[in-house]
């Protein structure tokens, strides 16, 4: 198993989706033990605590068709900041959320040091809407389409840098909610997506033998896992904001990771979007902590 230098960086951000509480996901991830777990493992483990993140009453201005856009922006520039410098002194940053909004923040800081890298995308959703596609104007389901260049200018130049995620490099697994402008990006794109329907068919393992086969081909330098806790099915991960049916279970999701662990291709990670406030005693908080040992080194045996 590699030993790796991780430094763990908390995002208390609620401001990209509507609904209060996901700013205490990186206490309820702290609280589930994943410090103590990581250690465990063998690696060696700084906490370097929370980005700060304006406190401002959210004032709902419906001429603004991006929520809260002076605040995501102002949290992703410096966590952006923050995970350039932890991947510059050769640490693995493990970035918590927070809401999804924060893998802007997360790949601007990333694809300043790797030029060429993938991103897997666990997630119920696509997020690659634009102001003009969103049903919603939250921006946590527009990270991915900014990441590859397209969106609000405030957000797409942020940090800049100019060096975007390659639509080659990406891979979005457990998508089943996906909106019209979405589907039409990926498809202009070329994206690569396992939805649910082929989790189904062909199964996790060949899903996860695809999905490294391809980075593989890519030559990437760097492989990125952005893992929203809504690609779990809500049985398992009740804790989110938008939960949807018929996701991954949690030995799909396990499975997944461990593949990605014997692979030892992942650099970085991101575990986003738990809610305490709608989760049931933790539990959503505890599942992204044992998909953390998963991840990083953790064998049945
Ligand atoms: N696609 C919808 C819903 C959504 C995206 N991400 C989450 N929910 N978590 C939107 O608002 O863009
Ligand atoms: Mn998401
Ligand atoms: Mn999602």
């Amino acid at each position: 198993m590699r030993e790796l230098n991780i430094s763990i960086v908390g995002v208390p951000l609620d401001y990209g989706q509507s609904r209060r509480g996901v700013d205490m996901g990186p206490s309820a991830i702290r609280y589930a033990g994943a410090v103590e777990r990581l250690k465990a493992l063998g690696h060696e483990v700084c906490d370097e605590g929370d980005i700060q993140v304006s406190a401002v009453e959210k004032k709902p201005n419906p001429a603004e068709r991006l929520k809260n856009l002076d605040e995501v922006v102002e949290a992703n520039e410096a966590l952006a900041q923050k995970v350039a410098d932890i991947v510059k002194a050769g640490r693995f940053p493990l970035v918590l959320g927070g809401d999804h909004s924060i893998a802007i923040g997360t790949l601007a800081g990333l694809t300043q040091t790797y030029r060429n890298l993938g991103v897997i995308w666990f997630d119920a959703h696509a997020d690659m809407n634009t102001a003009e596609t969103s049903p919603s104007g939250n921006i946590h389901g527009m990270p991915l389409a900014v990441s590859m260049g397209y969106g609000h200018e405030r957000l797409t130049t942020l940090f800049h840098n100019g060096n975007f995620i390659q639509p080659e490099n990406l891979i979005i697994i457990g998508a089943r909610s996906v909106d019209p402008g979405e589907r039409e990006l990926i498809q202009k794109l070329g994206i690569t997506v396992f939805t649910m329907h082929e989790i189904d068919k062909y199964g996790m393992t060949a899903v996860m033998e695809k999905t490294l086969d391809h980075l593989k081909e890519r030559a990437v330098d760097g492989v990125h896992l952005s893992l929203d806790l809504d690609g779990l099915d809500p049985l398992y991960t009740p804790g989110v904001g938008t939960p949807v049916d018929g996701g991954m279970t949690y030995r799909e999701s396990h499975l997944a990771l461990e593949m990605l662990q014997e692979a030892e291709c992942i650099t970085s990670a991101e575990f986003v979007e738990v809610n305490p406030i709608l989760d049931e005693k933790n539990k959503t908080a505890d599942v992204a902590v044992t998909l953390m040992g998963s991840l990083l080194g953790e064998t049945l045996i």
